[in-house]
């Protein structure tokens, strides 16, 4: 009956919009607090994959989550199922029961079917809701938590309105129904609780993206992954206040079909304080959309607008080269210790004092973006802006007069004498502007007011490290307590330009159940430093050879003291300042070209795979008819063939170059380059 008849039997076609899913009444039901709205990280997963979920499986995916008017409307596209659909049935059961449902397409690759659940009109149910999962559940949740008792509501108008598909969808086809409800983290657990509890046929996926417990107790003064097996973790809740969302978050895990994490690391901490061990590990993966070398171009573009910053923000202590100057960044939740800015900044200092040991001609621009309470811009901040930006209006208006002289001149065939182009008025102006340059006070460390800069943890750490833009400092520094956004009067980039724009994103984090940010720099061929206790620093250590040749430099902060961890960052840092121009394009080639490993399209099986595995717990069937997805070994991405096999002494001027030391501009595929790549090509393929 649904048989699409295909004229030039492009099978591929036919089994990528699923067509061959809904023959075999076969659906999947995702479901997450951040769909359609952005909070953190889950939000990225989601967005970034509705592309390859929609290739896969078409109208037989749809996303769940609750609807918060103001997003919903920037980002969705109303529009009812049609009426005699079992989605649009089981709609209409829930609108019935007067839930007010929003149904439609989300503006997203791939457009999916959405379904959000406005939580507010299932309000009056709220007590009932959390009866039944008390009675049922044993969970109770306390008036206080006003987002638990939201995530409740959300759960339950989820689980009944997944039982109410699960009944209408026998009509659908011959087939019976083959549905797998995928749902994320604690916030969308009640739902699979319910649905489990209510015994619906349907198979159930529980995906982690971080512990509750993991994220609090690496965020107190603890060696946290030593003592993971001695945790007493329900204590640890309790003590925390956070019992009950504790308990939704580890009876979801227990009761799903198939249990997933991010990394083998935040597996591990499953393990131990959610007390099951993941079925499997389901790696993030981006929406990668590869652009031969543009990449490279816009890093300049960007770096353009970066450099327009820094002159402005360091006027009148403006001097140094920026043709010399290197812009490494951290950007994140703010989590201080979790991120990793704690050491991040300790090594900025000593990476200070290395560079001016060496009396390095480098300086290196180090911007920190953690989002924290600020009273607006800060006065100094935005006078450096004003200032130069007079400087410029009033060099561009002399330049026009200065033009008209010259033609004048030349007119009357005289040639122009080079002291006759300024007039005295113009020197005025000139003098006027480089007088308002010069202040006392050094280049402000922050660019906002901080509410609580007293007892801030990034301005303490500059207090204590002394680093205050200081002109002899090689490490200059700049805390962003805000995320970027294209609006941002100061940097006029959005975060994914200024990423682009920089040299170097530095994430050494201590708690990272994967860390987008180092992934996202990779496929934008931006270079970064990550750490083996992140999920995607120990994918990347997994999959590579050798990491550092492709700009992906590992700091080890499981096997070593703090304190080694931070000279080794220092060390990284330090090296790669010490890479010219043409090193730094050439490992920005490296960089990028690693982005197909870190795409959905390759890392989308690994979903696919959790969902059969579900599915086949629960319909043996299923296991009869289809073979698993085969997920891909590991990739064993080999050294570049230009980068030398030892690897210590010679990092520092590795990627070799052609001319040591000078700062030149380079073309971006040299053949050494192209031979490189195809040589690293036949290897992946012939492995
Ligand atoms: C895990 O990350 P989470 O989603 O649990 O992290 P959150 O604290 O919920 O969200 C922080 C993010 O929120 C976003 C921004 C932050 O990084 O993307 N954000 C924003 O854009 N604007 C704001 O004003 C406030 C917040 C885990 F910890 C990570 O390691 C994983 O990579 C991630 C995905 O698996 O899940
Ligand atoms: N991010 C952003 N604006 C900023 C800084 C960061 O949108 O100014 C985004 C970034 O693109 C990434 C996310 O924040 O997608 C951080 O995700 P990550 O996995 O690194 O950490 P999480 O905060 O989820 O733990
Ligand atoms: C890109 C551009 C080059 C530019 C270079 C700057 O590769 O295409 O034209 O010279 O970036 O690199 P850098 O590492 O110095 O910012």
């Amino acid at each position: 009956r649904f048989y699409r008849s295909d004229s030039q039997g492009d099978l591929a076609r036919f089994w990528d919009h699923g067509e061959h899913f809904a023959m075999q009444n076969r659906w999947v039901f995702e479901c997450a607090w951040e769909v359609a709205n952005k909070v953190g990280g889950i939000y990225t997963v989601i967005r970034s994959k509705t592309g390859v979920s929609v290739n896969e499986l078409g109208d037989q995916y749809v996303l769940l989550g609750p609807y918060f008017e103001f997003k919903a409307k920037q980002e969705v596209e109303e529009e009812d199922f049609p009426y005699h659909h079992p989605l649009g049935q089981a709609v209409e059961r829930a609108r019935q029961k007067g839930y007010r449902i929003h149904c439609g397409r989300w503006l997203v690759e791939g457009n999916p079917q959405i379904i959000l659940f406005d939580i507010g009109s299932a309000g009056a149910k709220m007590n009932e809701f959390k009866h039944e999962l008390y009675e049922k559940a044993g969970i109770g949740i306390p008036h206080e938590d006003i987002e638990a008792n939201d995530v409740c509501i959300f759960g339950l108008m989820v689980a009944e309105f997944l039982g109410d598909f699960r009944f209408l969808a026998e009509n659908y086809s011959d087939s019976p129904p083959r549905i797998v409800g995928h749902f994320h983290e604690w916030m969308a657990g009640v739902g699979l609780i319910m649905s489990r509890i209510w015994k619906i046929d349907i198979a159930t996926v529980f995906t982690t993206h971080a512990t509750l417990l993991g994220r609090f107790l690496c965020a107190g003064a603890l060696d946290f992954y030593n003592n993971l097996a001695q945790f007493n973790c329900d204590e640890e809740a309790g003590k925390r206040g956070f019992y009950h969302r504790y308990c939704i978050e580890r009876a979801a895990a227990h009761l799903c079909h198939c249990f997933t994490t991010v990394s083998d690391i935040t597996g591990k901490e499953a393990e131990h304080l959610i007390k099951r061990k993941p079925d499997m590990i389901t790696p993030n993966g981006l929406n990668v959309q590869r652009d031969l070398h543009e990449f490279q171009n816009l890093h300049a573009e960007s770096k353009e607008k970066i450099n327009q910053f820094v002159r402005g923000h360091f006027y009148g202590h403006f001097d140094f080269d920026l043709d010399k100057a290197l812009y490494f960044f951290i950007a994140g939740r703010y989590e201080f210790g979790n991120k990793g800015a704690d050491i991040f900044i300790e090594s900025l200092a000593r990476l200070n004092h290395l560079l001016k040991e060496a009396k390095s001609d480098k300086t290196v621009v180090a911007f920190l973006i953690f989002p924290t309470k600020t009273n607006s811009f800060n006065v100094e901040s935005l006078r450096g802006h004003a200032v130069t930006k007079g400087l410029k209006d009033t060099i561009d208006e002399i330049q026009k007069v200065v033009g008209n002289r010259l033609y004048e001149t030349c007119l009357r065939g005289i040639v122009p004498d080079g002291n006759d182009l300024l007039s005295k008025n113009d020197i005025v102006k000139l003098k006027r502007c480089i007088f308002a340059q010069a202040h006392t006070n050094l280049p402000p460390i922050t660019t906002h007011n901080i509410v609580d800069d007293a007892t801030d943890p990034v301005m303490n750490a500059f207090r204590r490290c002394q680093l205050f833009n200081n002109r002899t400092d090689r490490v200059k520094v700049v805390f962003h307590p805000e995320f970027l956004t294209s609006t941002n009067p100061l940097f006029n980039l959005d975060y994914q330009e200024f990423v682009r724009g920089c040299h170097m994103g530095v994430f050494p984090s201590y708690y990272e159940p994967w860390g987008y940010t180092p992934a996202e720099c990779t496929i934008m061929g931006i270079p970064s430093i990550t750490t083996n206790l992140s999920g995607f620093g120990c994918f990347m250590q997994e999959q590579i050879v050798d990491p550092q040749s492709y700009g992906i430099y590992i700091v080890d902060r499981m096997h070593i003291g703090v304190e080694e961890s931070v000279s080794q960052l220092a060390k990284c840092m330090m090296d790669f300042v010490g890479l010219n121009r043409r090193q730094r394009i050439i490992m920005r080639n490296r960089t990028e070209r690693l982005s197909d490993m870190l795409d959905w399209k390759s890392l989308g099986i690994y979903y696919r795979r959790a969902r059969m595995r579900a599915l086949q717990n629960v319909f043996p069937d299923v296991s009869e008819n289809e073979e698993a997805p085969r997920l891909p070994s590991r990739l064993n991405y080999p050294r570049p063939i230009s980068e030398p096999p030892s690897l210590a002494p010679s990092r520092a001027n590795s990627p070799i170059s052609s001319a040591p030391g000078s700062d030149s501009d380079a073309s971006h595929d040299s053949e050494e380059e192209e031979a490189e790549l195809q040589t690293s090509l036949s290897q992946l393929q012939a492995s």
